[in-house]
């Protein structure tokens, strides 16, 4: 890598082949009975700063309590992961968690910054470079969840990735586990992954923490709805959708939907036409799972995945847990 910040787009929302992709998979989730939207389209510049804005309510505890457990722990972390080390950052977004275990020094000797949103990654990561020079800087725009493409230039040595905030939840557990399995094929013995987890609790804080009473994760939920409308060319009408977020405690996760408030029909456009489904008042559209692990259930996931050595820090409350493992079979 050289000394000014590389950035490879290699996710294009606006390509004729992605847009096509994006619009058969909008019309497969909104055609079902149960009608879905993926997650993925929280993420454009917006949401990717409605998201930032979340981590500072006071209900979603999930940021300041990783935080607060790295801050407990750094320099027993700092020992595990060593010198000359590789950081990937999947879905850094403002890239804020690195540059502050940056500035606390834990110092990477390259560090590779992904997030699908490469417009908010540009920004983010020229800011951290003018803070911190020394540190070779690399921002890729990807859709790491469906395909991890890291560039060849990367050593393959000593490439610890980092997966913070629990985003990890955003699988379903068999997604998770085969996306782990993915990860772990990406590093040699000498790399590791550092994995932030929310950890089952009360129910009463984990709706909190999605339904906050200022209405910021609700403006996030419905921004989807924005982003599919710039994106695709749907028409949905932004204020006839309601953000619904509860704890399904069967199923250990939060459960996301926008719900139509009143009878409503929505189109977008098919190749040569344009699709239309009706929602009744009531009907939900599922826009995103939050799944809650226990400490012995995400250890069981990451040995299913292949990883070994795991280690694993908690808050005083249990809230959250931070994971480090070491990949323990050969390369796939
Ligand atoms: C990114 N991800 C880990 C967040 C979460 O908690 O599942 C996304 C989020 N959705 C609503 N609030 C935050």
């Amino acid at each position: 890598m050289t000394s000014e910040i590389k950035l490879l787009q290699l996710f294009d929302w606006d390509s004729p082949g992605e847009k096509a992709r994006l619009r058969e998979e909008l019309a497969a989730g909104l055609l079902q009975p149960q009608a879905s939207i993926a997650p993925k389209f929280f993420y454009d510049a917006l949401g990717s700063r409605l998201f930032e804005a979340i981590t500072e309510l006071p209900e979603y505890y999930p940021t300041r309590t990783e935080a607060a457990i790295f801050d407990e722990h750094l320099p027993e972390i700092r020992r595990i992961l060593g010198a000359d080390f590789s950081l990937v950052d999947l879905g850094c977004g403002s890239c804020a968690k690195a540059g502050k275990l940056f500035h606390a020094g834990l110092l990477p000797a390259r560090y590779v910054a992904v997030d699908i949103s490469v417009d908010f990654l540009r920004d983010s990561l020229q800011n951290l470079k003018r803070e911190l020079p020394a540190i070779d800087m690399m921002g890729l725009g990807l859709d790491f969840t469906d395909e991890l493409r890291l560039p060849d230039e990367l050593p393959l040595e000593r490439r610890m990735f980092f997966y913070p905030g629990s985003s990890i939840g955003n699988f379903s557990p068999p997604e998770a586990r085969a996306f782990l399995k993915r990860l772990a094929g990406q590093m040699d013995a000498t790399g590791g992954l550092l994995i932030g987890v929310d950890l089952i609790k009360d129910k009463a804080v984990l709706d909190a923490a999605y339904d906050d009473a200022l209405g910021v994760t609700a403006a996030f939920n419905r921004n989807l709805l924005r982003h599919v409308n710039a994106r695709l060319d749907a028409d949905f009408a932004i204020g006839d959708w309601r953000h619904v977020a509860f704890y399904n405690e069967a199923d250990a996760r939060i459960e996301m939907h926008l719900e139509a408030r009143r009878g409503v029909d929505v189109s977008w456009p098919d190749d040569t036409t344009r699709r239309t489904r009706h929602f009744a008042a009531g009907e939900r559209i599922h826009t995103e799972n939050s799944y809650k692990y226990s400490p012995a259930g995400f250890e069981t996931l990451l040995s299913e995945a292949g990883f070994t050595d795991i280690r694993m820090w908690t808050d005083p409350r249990a809230w959250f847990a931070l994971f480090f493992a070491r990949q323990g079979s050969t390369r796939t």
